[in-house]
């Protein structure tokens, strides 16, 4: 008996680490965003999805849509594997396009057992975007430019249009020198020419090869993003920001986008002028419990990116996920010293915080706190050494890691104060710090009760901390 996706999810009532305000499909692997457009008032998001099992493999495109960007109606999927198709491997990530009035995905289509025939294809829907026709010419570009030269990591097309043509970024590799974002130009789709290599990254600095490019403007400037692959199972996601004359970019500033939990971004503008981001927040446990889970992986509250005064890129959850708020507590200029249990509960809870830090300031927000304050998952900032920490301490055996630890710069401006936005939501944890900076995070506490939360802190002063309690979306 096939259940329906509202069965599905339902079976996963108990699972506590599984998000409840967060997308995820009903149940099985999910990666990459892809294909995200708003459409006749509706956004749709395609997904790389596994409808096989909890782990990577088959590469399928999964669809849901949505109203507000937090509640989503599952969709059946998009695009499947054609067996002797140029997908027949794997239909990999890429974008959707208005063409005129005809929706349109450009995607990698993988061949080989190790997909390492990668080229590009194109579908059309017919139907408002529930059934998809793939191009009986596909693939549409197959030729590597010469300066990488190989087929194995040559994908992830992001498409735009500047004035009468479409032009695209892909993703590749040049060996030994690091990864690299090709443009192409066209004026059906279908036709591609090559133009240039957009930018390079340095081997050792950015990863060997980069994936998952999106390339557009904000005010008068242009934003890169790339997710750089490092072989091992973290990668990192980089921007660039700059100027685009003459189809070249000239980079002015870089960042980091998200450290390591969220990767394989992808954007869109909407009606409202809003470039919008979803991001794959992965897991970071291994395969035996993702199918024990029956279930792997997550996308990002949707962010709204704009650049700051210096060209920083800002990344404000969106706004409609006010709608899901609930109860509220809310403490005002509460000095930390030692650490105190708020009484406040949860596993969905949405997090504000302002905090004036003095020199030698400490602030720690536990979250997912065991009753005995052990298992744990603290944010820390320490503003001596500026540094923003999470951190989880947890006693689970198993291939679920027993602690895990990141710490990155997150430098203050004079007299800014520190401003956390903390996203709990099961196992997930987005945390995004003065709205620059952005350190994702997983968590796989051993049971349901570790749900505390405790404050800490020394020489620092939380000028507002306001938790909400955050319902399902799921109904
Ligand atoms: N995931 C897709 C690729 C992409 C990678 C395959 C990034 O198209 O490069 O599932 O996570």
């Amino acid at each position: 008996m096939t259940l329906t996706p509202a069965a599905l999810r339902q079976q996963f009532a108990t699972d506590f680490q599984r998000p409840t305000y967060h997308f995820l499909p009903p149940s099985n692997w999910m990666n990459d965003p892809n294909g995200f457009i708003q459409w006749q008032g509706q956004y749709h998001l395609f997904y790389q999805y596994n409808p096989f099992g909890a782990t990577w493999g088959n590469m399928h495109w999964g669809h849901a849509v949505s109203r507000d960007l937090i509640h989503w109606e599952d969709l059946p999927i998009a695009l499947a594997p054609t067996p002797g198709g140029p997908d027949e491997t794997g239909c990999f990530s890429g974008c959707a396009v208005d063409n005129n009035g005809v929706p349109t995905v450009i995607y990698t289509g993988a061949r080989g057992e190790k997909y390492d025939l990668q080229t590009q294809c194109v579908a059309t829907s017919h139907d408002n975007l529930l059934t998809w026709e793939k191009y009986p010419g596909n693939p549409v570009l197959s030729e590597v430019p010469a300066i990488a030269g190989q087929q194995e990591n040559f994908r992830d097309p992001f498409v735009w249009r500047e004035g009468d043509s479409w032009y695209m970024v892909l993703a590749s590799e040049i060996r030994g020198q690091g990864g690299v974002i090709f443009l192409y130009r066209s004026a059906d789709l279908l036709s591609w020419d090559y133009l240039h290599p957009l930018q390079t990254g340095e081997l050792h600095r950015d990863g060997y090869v980069w994936e998952c490019p999106n390339f557009f403007p904000i005010g008068d400037k242009w934003v890169l993003i790339v997710s750089a692959h490092t072989g091992s199972a973290t990668g990192t996601v980089f921007y660039f920001v700059g100027d685009y004359h003459d189809h070249h970019f000239t980079p002015i500033r870089e960042g980091v986008l998200d450290y390591a939990t969220l990767y394989a971004p992808l954007t869109t503008l909407d009606s409202a002028g809003r470039r919008l981001l979803f991001g794959w927040l992965r897991e970071s446990r291994g395969d035996a419990e993702m199918r024990r889970a029956g279930w792997s992986g997550a996308q990002s509250i949707p962010r709204v990116l704009t650049l700051d005064d210096q060209n920083r890129l800002l990344m404000t959850p969106v706004a409609e996920l006010g709608n899901q708020r609930r109860a509220h507590h809310r403490w005002e200029a509460v000095t930390l010293n030692g650490e105190i249990d708020p009484g406040v509960k949860g596993w969905a809870l949405d997090i504000q915080s302002v905090c004036q830090l003095q020199a030698a300031g400490v602030v720690n927000i536990g979250l997912a706190c065991s009753a005995d304050g052990h298992e744990r998952t603290d944010v820390i900032y320490e503003a001596a050494t500026q540094q923003l920490i999470v951190r989880t301490t947890t006693y689970a055996t198993g291939d679920i890691k027993t602690t895990a630890s990141r710490e990155i710069t997150h430098a203050l401006d004079a007299g800014e104060p520190l401003r956390l936005r903390l996203l709990l939501d099961g196992s997930v944890l987005e945390i995004i710090a003065n709205d620059r900076t952005s350190l994702s995070h997983r968590l796989y506490p051993k049971d349901a009760s570790c749900d505390g939360l405790r404050l800490a802190g020394s020489n620092a002063t939380l000028q507002t901390l306001d938790i909400w309690e955050m319902a399902s979306i799921w109904g």
